[in-house]
């Protein structure tokens, strides 16, 4: 009679969920690790790309590429479009793999452990980033912490342990890789749904999400763009608005006698009629804002270059802008040499012929190529040669 007292030392196991398909095994995971693997390393370079575009390394600053002018929409656009893939491939994924959660016993020995371990790592951050990116794009912060600097510290922890999990599984991708994989074939052929339904099951969904979100950047298919938040085109002058002229307080008080304000060697300040009468460059250049809507538009106005050289700038000068608006985090922004001398970097005064409306930065906003939106400074009050 051991069972009994085996029963009262041994919490009892608890009943794990059984299968019979091949949906929850070793080659599927495979399968859809793959694809997931590949958004997330999409994901992971292109955040880098914003993120040093956005704060470059003091010694990068002057470098950063200006061109090819639609680069960081580019960027972007594969950014937002492989994380909101991402969360489509996670879940089927986790989905796949959950049953590995009632391994018993949970802890079989020091490496077991710290196997689950960088798992449990591994699936909390990758959640983390991909839902903290989709609250994002929708402007919706319901969290204490500040997003970019958490969302950019998380991606090299979900990095990290996505390499670490890839190095301790690499002798499992190998087994099941392949299509014949040995693995596959002790399996009877026609247990449970098939994995090749749940395959195609999941890229129809994937190509159900891009088809429906990814027209906010790639504008041939702005008519399909039913899920995301923005729509390019929808907006004052054609072109989405983030922060209104109302929400940054740039009202006709602020505007009243305004001056751009241009302090170097030798400072000066000109007026909107006299920057008009100064010469005008027109230039096509995309709106590429983080949160991964794009459009393109033409823009005319002044060279910053040629501002800068009028105030005795030295050719490598970075120039420091300020808006007029009164907080923000993008009232005040810097801009190295490849930007500032830039031929196609405006302050600009017209947006498709016309004059910026109040939304878009009248009188004067910057509009530079590769940049992210969030550094194309609006309602422009000086521009300081540093
Ligand atoms: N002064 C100021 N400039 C700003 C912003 C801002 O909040 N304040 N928002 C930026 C962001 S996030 C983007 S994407 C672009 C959008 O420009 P648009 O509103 O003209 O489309 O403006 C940028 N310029
Ligand atoms: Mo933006």
């Amino acid at each position: 009679m051991t069972a009994p007292t085996r029963r009262r030392l041994l919490p009892a196991r608890p009943r794990p969920p059984s299968f019979s398909g091949r949906l929850h095994d070793a080659r599927t995971a495979t399968a859809v690790g793959r694809w997931l693997g590949a958004a997330f390393a999409v994901c992971f370079v292109t955040g880098l790309i914003s993120h040093y575009l956005q704060h470059p390394p003091p010694w990068a600053a002057g470098a950063l590429p200006s061109r090819p002018v639609w680069g960081y929409r580019v960027s972007q656009g594969l950014h937002v479009g492989t994380g909101i893939a991402a969360i489509v491939l996670l879940l089927v994924k986790l989905w796949a793999v959950y049953p590995r959660l009632f391994v018993w016993p949970p802890v079989r020995s020091v490496r077991h452990a710290l196997e689950r371990l960088s798992v449990a790592l591994l699936v909390a951050s990758a959640v983390f980033e991909v839902f903290s990116g989709l609250l994002n794009i929708a402007e919706w912060y319901p969290w204490p912490f500040s997003f970019v600097p958490v969302h950019f510290a998380v991606a090299w922890v979900a990095a990290g342990s996505i390499l670490l999990h890839i190095a301790v599984k690499a002798p499992e991708i190998r087994a099941h890789w392949g299509r014949r994989s040995p693995g596959t074939l002790a399996l009877p052929a026609q247990d449970g749904p098939d994995r090749r339904t749940l395959m195609l099951g999941l890229g129809a969904a994937v190509g159900a999400v891009t088809l429906t979100t990814v027209g906010q950047s790639v504008t041939p298919l702005a008519r399909l763009d039913l899920l995301a938040p923005r729509h390019p085109g929808h907006g004052p002058q054609g072109l989405p608005v983030n922060r209104t002229a109302a929400a940054a307080g740039v009202g006709e008080a602020a505007l009243r006698d305004w001056r751009l304000e241009v302090l170097g060697p030798l400072p000066y300040s000109l007026t909107r009629a006299q920057l008009l009468a100064l010469p005008q460059v027109e230039a096509r250049l995309p709106i590429a804002c983080v949160e991964g809507w794009s459009v393109e538009a033409l823009w005319g106005g002044v060279r910053i270059r040629d501002l800068l050289d009028r105030a005795g700038a030295p050719p490598g000068a970075a120039v420091r802008v300020t808006s007029l608006e009164t907080g923000g985090a993008y009232r005040v922004m810097e801009m190295g040499r490849t930007y500032a001398r830039d031929p196609l970097t405006l302050l600009a005064l017209t947006l498709g012929g016309e004059p910026l409306s109040p939304d878009h930065g009248f009188p004067a906003r910057i509009i530079a190529p590769n940049r992210p939106g969030v550094l194309q400074t609006k309602w422009v009050a000086r521009l300081e040669v540093l």
